[in-house]
């Protein structure tokens, strides 16, 4: 991992855990919200936020409330995502999942909580207004009822009976590449982007979010659980469609690469001083965890 992405993620957990300090009237709440928001993770989306802000022309630390935010509401769908009611996983970077560690009702509780506040980040900075209004509406369009949750929702689907091909990558666009593409788009909100930059951050973030999404599933088939901190083969277990069951590993491998170079060509067109951007797309092709 190089060095900026280090330092981007130290300040990215700094900011987030000063944003929920000690609190003590709701302390258990707020414990399950700090289990679950400062328990390590890639801070992917809040550093691509950082990174757009810089190469649109602001300093990083400009973005971070949108980025906290964007993981905010990452970690509340992680935290949903979790429970019986969804996927039914006790396991999460490597420890007990939150409601296995504060029960359902408080990691419900904890979700909800961190969703509120996400949208407390965006409007309470001291950027201007307009941009917090337009960060605001990208967070909600992209994490709503036309973005993650209904990806969310076609993904709930997909236990009960075969999805297409269409279908899957209509749920992929939605559960992952939504998210990335409010972190990339605030991110250059933030900075001050152009209209022009603004369209192709959305661009690369719904091609890297593809390619992510495609990572995900390959790792469930063949990667290895110390190192993903989660239990693999849940996908092919509990029959659910994804990349590899409906084109095969080969052709997985091969779809990965072309939508991180979908995305990586279209930093290129709009962009300057791209190297950073350039290596996290590679970083991400290569992940295993
Ligand atoms: C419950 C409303 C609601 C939505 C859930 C995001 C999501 C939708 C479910 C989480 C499970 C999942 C496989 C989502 C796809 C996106 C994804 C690969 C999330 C994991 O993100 P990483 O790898 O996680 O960035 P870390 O742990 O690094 O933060």
């Amino acid at each position: 991992m190089q060095n900026w992405y280090k330092d981007y993620v130290t300040k990215i957990e700094a900011y987030l855990d000063g944003f929920f300090c000690s609190n003590v009237t709701w302390t258990e709440l707020y414990e399950a919200m700090r289990y679950s928001l400062l328990s390590g993770g890639k801070r992917i989306r809040p550093v691509l936020a950082l990174e757009f802000c810089r190469v649109s022309g602001g300093t990083p630390e400009q973005a971070l409330p949108f980025a906290a935010a964007v993981e905010m509401i990452h970690t509340y769908s992680l935290i949903h995502d979790d429970l019986p009611a969804m996927d039914n996983d006790d396991l999460r970077r490597g420890r007990p999942t939150t409601h296995i560690k504060f029960g359902e009702g408080m990691a419900i509780l904890a979700g909800d909580a961190l969703q509120s506040a996400a949208f407390r980040a965006v409007l309470a900075t001291d950027l201007p207004e307009d941009i917090r209004c337009r960060a605001g509406l990208t967070l909600a369009r992209f994490a709503g009822e036309d973005g993650m949750v209904a990806g969310q929702v076609l993904d709930l689907a997909g236990e009960k009976r075969p999805l297409t091909a269409p279908e899957l990558g209509q749920v992929h666009l939605l559960k992952t590449s939504a998210l990335i593409q409010a972190a990339c788009v605030m991110g250059t909100l933030a900075g001050g982007g152009t209209e022009t930059q603004v369209i192709a951050a959305d661009k690369f973030a719904r091609a890297l979010g593809v390619a992510f999404q495609i990572q995900d599933d390959i790792l469930d088939c063949i990667g290895e659980q110390e190192k993903l901190g989660k239990p693999i083969g849940s996908d092919a277990a509990s029959g659910k469609t994804t990349v590899v069951t409906l084109h095969g590993l080969e052709r997985a491998q091969e779809m990965l690469k072309e939508q991180t170079e979908i995305a990586k060509a279209v930093l290129a067109e709009t962009f300057d001083d791209t190297a950073g951007l350039l290596w996290l797309a590679d970083w991400l092709l290569g992940r295993e965890y």
